[in-house]
């Protein structure tokens, strides 16, 4: 019986890791962003592979706002909850209230349901460069790199590279760093996130979600902070629109 739960388990995730080891979309960080683009790419039949570094995928939508488990959604990502049978309550104007907790399970569950995979506990530390093209990603345990330890990742090959780590935009960063190349900011560089304007930030993280450099697109905050946007707090519409919209530019670029 021990055995028999012990093999299971082993089997079972190591033949959904190695069914991964190349895919068509690799996505790093679960934030809201990523978990829609996941869930859109899977619909459409692309395989997807999503690597959040923490236990739970969810990002910075569990906890609201100051751990007030509630979140603000704005009239335009309204289809999206929809699609997805979220709940929400209309507050004032535009603007609609959604428990965060609701929300973010509903999320994870839809783009696993879609098909897509989800590898928590799992963090990137690289991408793979082939002829000037991000063509994968380097992985390692979380707690490895949280002990410091010196061992060695494997690697994920894909076609697709979407940053979703946030407010960090770390693999821009990483990319960018490392292979003093240009990325497609008006700077060329990583700009760096600006100060709080939700309006402004919740309109340029949907317009600053693109392919930055060849194979590797940015949703999310991190499309904000790569080209030297604002951040908006506890509103999560332009998070939702960036996710649909990354996966509409990638499924675009696939079918060529
Ligand atoms: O920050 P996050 O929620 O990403 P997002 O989709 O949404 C931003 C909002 O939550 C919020 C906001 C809107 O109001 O401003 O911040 O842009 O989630 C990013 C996820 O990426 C993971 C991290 O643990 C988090 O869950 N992550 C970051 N770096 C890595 C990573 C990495 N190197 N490897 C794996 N996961």
């Amino acid at each position: 019986m021990e055995q028999i739960v012990s093999s299971g388990i082993i089997d079972s995730y190591f033949s959904k890791l190695k069914e991964n080891l190349a895919v068509d979309v690799a996505i790093v960080g679960g934030g809201p962003s990523g978990l829609i683009a996941a869930y859109y790419l899977a619909k459409t039949g692309k395989k997807v592979a999503l690597f959040e570094r923490k236990l739970a995928p969810g990002g910075g939508m569990w906890g609201g706002a100051m751990m007030f488990n509630e979140i603000m959604v704005q009239k335009e990502a309204l289809h999206i909850l929809k699609e997805l049978g979220i709940e929400y309550k209309h507050y004032r104007d535009d603007y609609y209230t959604v428990d965060s907790v609701h929300a973010t399970s509903a999320l994870t569950y839809h783009a696993t349901k879609a098909g897509a995979r989800i590898f928590n506990c799992t963090s990137i530390e690289d991408v793979v460069f082939h002829n000037n093209i991000v063509s994968g990603l380097v992985i390692n345990w979380a707690p490895v790199h949280r002990e410091g330890m010196h061992v060695d990742p494997l690697i994920i090959m894909a076609k697709a590279v979407i940053d979703g780590t946030g407010h960090d935009c770390e693999i821009v960063h990483t990319v960018a760093r490392k292979n003093d190349i240009k990325i497609d900011t008006p700077s060329g560089k990583v700009m760096g996130e600006r100060s709080l304007a939700v309006e402004e930030a919740e309109r340029t993280t949907v317009d600053n979600t693109k392919e930055v450099f060849p194979g590797l697109f940015v949703s999310g905050m991190a499309a904000n902070g790569t080209s030297g946007s604002y951040r908006m707090g506890p509103i999560f519409g332009g998070m939702l629109l960036s996710g649909q919209k990354v996966a509409g530019i990638i499924s675009e670029k696939l079918a060529k």
